[in-house]
């Protein structure tokens, strides 16, 4: 089978709020196109998109699913992402490797706070958009005020292209604007072939086709000059313009239907071939130099037997199963070896595939999602990927001691898939950490180490990552002397500390000067001096926190012709350091978190009172269609549970994400119990 020519393709990412149909509308679009013999459900665990055990557990997408279909000569690539806050790892990489997003929206609820977000993004990135309104068939879904909402809080580009036909359990079709006929209400089946438009519409039809034109007359000079004369514009001429707009992202043409009834599903398909531009049309901003074969991978699947799969975007080709490529980041060069088409969770072998095309290859085994693939070494800078940055940790341990080192693997292949999900060993601490975008996807994380790596861990409640400085200068001397036969040890310093201005930033920052005069310390001892100090300044005195923000000047010291070393001269620094901190009036500090909250209006009050309590400081609200985007700073001590707090506040109907702000100071009566604590923890260390 060749390879399909990229002026015949469509890339898709679908996106969107969390269960507003995502998933829902790739099986309709799958099944309307004849790639499905009956509409699977959420419900049954049937979907191709949702295959995967977790996702049937908890009936939600937990990662980016491909699938590809056929339509009006076209081939459509659909990338099913996951709408929750806690899985957009790979819906943020799947936008860089697609030309359009398909936005699906609740036709209850509304423009919701992810729809917002990955609009953003999709924006960033210049994608042409079309706008799907689900769930005409619930009950108080309203087409009319969510395309009302679109208009206000995505963008007044948004414009309906089709119509419902009814409401809510009466909804029975819907009109095609632009194509002017009706779908009616297949009822799971396949949607038969354009109707005509129920009379009853004729009046709304009216006004809603003339605001498409008026919107895609704007667009475009010739059409606007001959509209403007009355001039009666052929449908042809107008579906062209439209095409234009939306390829140029000019427009965001809003569609409707129900998605688990496979309603709205022909005038989608048709919108994404006519509308959303192909790779040829488009190109890619993705560098790859003069490689003749290139290819972008953009997520990668842990898979238990197959091993590592990693899906791409072909940037330069084709590429077949013989084609080698060198990875710039590691040098090593790797054979791709048989190309699949991924269908769900259903593979197909291809012999090519060409330029714009997505698909996967197995067993890569040194790259990782985020690689460009080139065909020979020419220095590329891959993209980069804003991934969201984990707002929540926890501290995992095995269950079994002796499984250490098989949580980690586990956990190394797990985030290889999710980037968002970190692992690390806090030093300061010793606690294993692994963080993420919510505490669902830790769970997840959790369970797939049991079902698919078979080790079990626990999470706790990880801890605060403390920090210490100082607030003013202070000088100390310490002699580091022992004499017991043999060869002494002898080392003397005396160091002046100080706060250094730039206290604000985030990391250990530090400098040591050498201020000795007349050699009193050799040259050689003087490092060893700055290692110790180090050393001492990993565990402050005042909660066993590292220290940072501080300068130390070595002033004078001695030293003896036997006896020094620089074993002695570290432990003297490190000493003098710890004399010096006492003196210099240390203070603890905590990260403070920049949180955004999004609950239903009726629900702020307890919100912000809560908040209130966890020494949050409100910034901002901003009500926005029912819903109210609180802004705050919040310590991290008080936050680290919040997800669960928020849900009975909200019925689960809030949202939130954070991200580090800064260091602050912890405030005094606070700061004195965890002093406190550190104090107790020390002492039934020592017994
Ligand atoms: N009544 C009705 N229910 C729908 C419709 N579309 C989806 N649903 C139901 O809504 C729920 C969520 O649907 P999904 O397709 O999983 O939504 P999603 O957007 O993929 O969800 P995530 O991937 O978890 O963000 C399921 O129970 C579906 O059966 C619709 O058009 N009408
Ligand atoms: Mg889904």
């Amino acid at each position: 089978m060749p390879a399909t020519e990229p002026g015949k393709i469509r890339n898709i990412a679908v996106v969107g709020h969390r269960g507003v149909g995502k998933t829902s509308l790739v099986e309709a679009l799958l099944h309307q196109a004849g790639k499905t013999n009956r509409l699977g459900t959420i419900e049954q665990g049937t979907t191709v998109s949702d295959w995967d055990d977790d996702e049937h557990r908890r009936q939600m997408s937990l990662s980016g699913t491909l699938s590809h279909l056929e339509w009006q000569g076209r081939k459509i690539n659909l990338v099913d992402c996951p709408g929750d806050a806690g899985f957009q790892a790979d819906t943020y990489a799947s936008l860089r490797v697609v030309e359009g997003a398909l936005v699906v929206l609740s036709g209850v609820m509304g423009v919701e706070v992810n729809s917002s977000r990955v609009w953003a993004r999709a924006e960033e990135y210049g994608l042409s958009r079309v706008v799907f309104v689900n769930m005409l068939d619930r009950e108080r879904a309203d087409f009319f005020r969510v395309l009302e909402a679109a208009r206000t809080q995505l963008s007044d580009r948004c414009v309906a292209i089709q119509l419902p036909i009814g409401a809510e359990h009466e909804l029975g079709g819907v009109v095609d604007l632009l194509h002017m006929c009706a779908y009616m209400d297949p009822a799971g089946g396949k949607e038969s072939g354009p109707q005509p438009i129920p009379d009853s519409m004729a009046d709304q039809v009216q006004e809603y086709r003339e605001k498409l034109l008026d919107a895609v007359v704007e667009t475009n000079e010739d059409l606007m000059a001959r509209y403007l004369e009355g001039e009666e514009l052929p449908a042809a001429d107008v579906a062209d313009a439209l095409k234009g707009a939306v390829a140029r992202d000019e427009i965001y043409p809003v569609g409707c239907g129900v998605a688990t009834k496979n309603l709205g599903t022909t005038a989608v398909l048709d919108l994404l071939v006519e509308g959303v531009p192909s790779p040829a049309r488009k190109g890619t901003t993705i560098e790859f130099g003069d490689a003749k074969q290139a290819v972008f991978v953009f997520k990668t699947i842990a898979d238990p037997f197959a091993g590592r799969i990693s899906c791409f975007r072909v940037l330069a080709g084709p590429v077949t199963g013989d084609t080698t490529l060198v990875d710039p980041r590691t040098h090593a060069k790797e054979r791709l070896g048989q190309i699949l088409l991924l269908q769900g969770k259903e593979n197909a072998p291809v012999d090519a595939l060409g330029v714009g095309d997505l698909g996967a290859v197995a067993k890569l085994k040194d790259v990782v999602t985020g690689d460009v693939l080139v065909d020979h070494e020419v220095p590329v800078e891959p993209p980069h990927i804003d991934f969201p940055q984990p707002v929540m940790s926890f501290a995992v341990s095995p269950k079994a001691k002796g499984d250490e080192e098989k949580m980690a693997a586990g956990l190394r292949r797990l985030s290889e898939e999710d980037p968002t999900l970190q692992m690390r060993r806090d030093p300061q601490t010793g606690e294993q950490l692994l963080s993420g975008l919510s505490q669902m996807q830790v769970e997840v994380a959790v369970d797939r180490l049991h079902s698919r790596f078979h080790v079990d861990v626990e999470l706790h409640p990880p801890r605060v990552p403390y920090k210490e400085t100082i607030r003013k200068e202070a000088r100390a001397r310490h002699r580091y002397k022992k004499q017991t036969g043999g060869r002494g040890q002898f080392g003397d310093c005396e160091i002046v500390i100080e706060p250094m201005p730039n206290g604000e930033e985030e990391g250990p920052t530090y400098e040591f000067v050498d201020k000795i005069v007349g050699g009193v310390i050799s040259q050689s001892y003087r490092p060893a001096v700055d290692k110790g100090v180090r050393e001492a300044m990993e565990h402050g005195d005042l909660a066993g926190a590292p220290v940072y923000g501080i300068r130390v000047t070595l002033v004078d010291g001695m030293e003896h012709a036997v006896d020094s070393s620089e074993m002695a001269f570290k432990i003297a620094g490190s000493l003098a350091f710890k004399d010096a901190y006492q003196k210099a009036d240390p203070m603890l500090l905590e990260p403070i978190m920049e949180l955004e909250v999004t609950v239903p209006d009726d629900t702020v009050g307890t919100v912000n009172g809560d908040l209130n309590s966890r020494r949050g400081r409100l910034h901002g609200m901003e009500p926005a269609g029912g819903m109210t985007t609180i802004r705050a700073e919040v310590p991290m001590a008080e936050i680290l549970t919040y997800s669960q707090a928020l849900t009975s506040m909200t019925g689960g109907r809030g949202d939130y994400s954070m991200g580090f702000l800064r260091y602050e100071e912890v405030p005094a009566h606070v700061a004195q119990k965890i002093i406190d604590e550190t104090k107790k923890e020390r002492e039934a260390a020592k017994t």
